[in-house]
């Protein structure tokens, strides 16, 4: 492995002297996950604050899926799943991020506190979510995915799959910066089952460092991914707690500064353990 490069201090104005968590708010009926359990925004909150007193430092709060196959949800109807949920959050005190492609959908949680736009496509997907983001200056996470979630699957090949999302990630940073955005609001995903074979998501796990070195916060979301069922034979996704614990655990091993995971609490104490035991005695 190389030497791990000095690594950034803060993002988003939180501290990255640790792992953080970043506990997820799904507010859609097809989420893989929950199955929709968390529709009503009552739900969605009580479970947001159930995550922030399991330890959850950022709640990440989506109104779309973005799971392989999923369809795409408008701005109007992902405004009335989120915002009273990222309203609520943020008023009880949670950094909250908003899981959307949206710029409509980034101005308006950003008004209603969110603090984080976690966008899947980059900023790519809607022509004015670069420049929404860098006037409301909110901190963002930059993921690389390829082509739409009902297409991602079709096409998994790549040259040499690290390098490729180093570089797609690398001149989405130099777009943000030119933008205006300044280097600590802007973390890296590499973006894990999106557009990736099994062995692709493994690669980009054990190289993350490659990311790391572009000096930027590292976000990893593999919590209950279908690449667990494959490594793990563990089918349906609620039934993979412990590869989720044992890739999250890697993951920051390897350089993550971030975990976005379903399973807050199982997540925090895996890494309470964990980070104890590596401390030099
Ligand atoms: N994965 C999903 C959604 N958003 N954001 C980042 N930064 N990184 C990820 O890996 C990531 C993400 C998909 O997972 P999930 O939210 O569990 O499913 P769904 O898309 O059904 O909400």
């Amino acid at each position: 492995m190389m030497p791990a490069a000095e690594g950034p201090l803060n993002w988003a104005g939180l501290s990255l002297a640790r792992p953080l968590v970043m506990g997820i708010v799904n507010v859609t009926p097809d989420s893989f996950s929950d199955g929709g359990r968390f529709l009503d925004a009552a739900a969605a909150i009580d479970h947001g604050r159930k995550l922030m007193d399991e330890g959850a430092d950022i709640l990440d709060v989506g109104g779309e899926s973005t799971r392989p196959g999923a369809v795409p949800v408008d701005a109007d109807e992902q405004l009335r799943r989120v915002l009273p949920v990222i309203e609520a959050l943020a008023r009880a005190g949670a950094a909250v991020s908003v899981d959307t492609r949206s710029a409509t959908v980034m101005s308006a949680a950003a008004r209603a506190g969110a603090r984080i736009v976690n966008d899947v496509s980059a900023l790519e997907d809607d022509p004015a979510a670069l420049a929404t983001v860098a006037a409301a200056g909110v901190a963002v996470v930059l993921m690389h995915k390829r082509g739409d979630p009902a297409t991602m699957q079709l096409d998994t090949r790549y040259g040499d799959v690290v390098a490729e999302v180093r570089n797609y990630l690398a001149a989405r940073v130099a777009a943000c910066i030119a933008a205006g955005m300044p280097r600590n609001h802007i973390a890296l995903d590499p973006g894990i089952g999106f557009g990736k074979t099994v062995d692709g998501n493994v690669a980009l796990l054990r190289d993350l460092h490659v990311l790391g070195n572009l000096g930027h916060a590292v976000v990893v979301g593999a919590s209950r991914k279908s690449f667990i069922g494959h490594l793990a034979r563990a089918t349906p996704a609620q039934d993979r707690l412990a590869g989720s614990l044992a890739a999250a655990l890697e993951a920051v091993h390897r350089g993550a500064h971030v975990v976005r995971v379903h399973d807050v609490a199982a997540t925090v104490q895996a890494l309470a353990v964990w980070s104890a035991l590596r401390k030099p005695g």
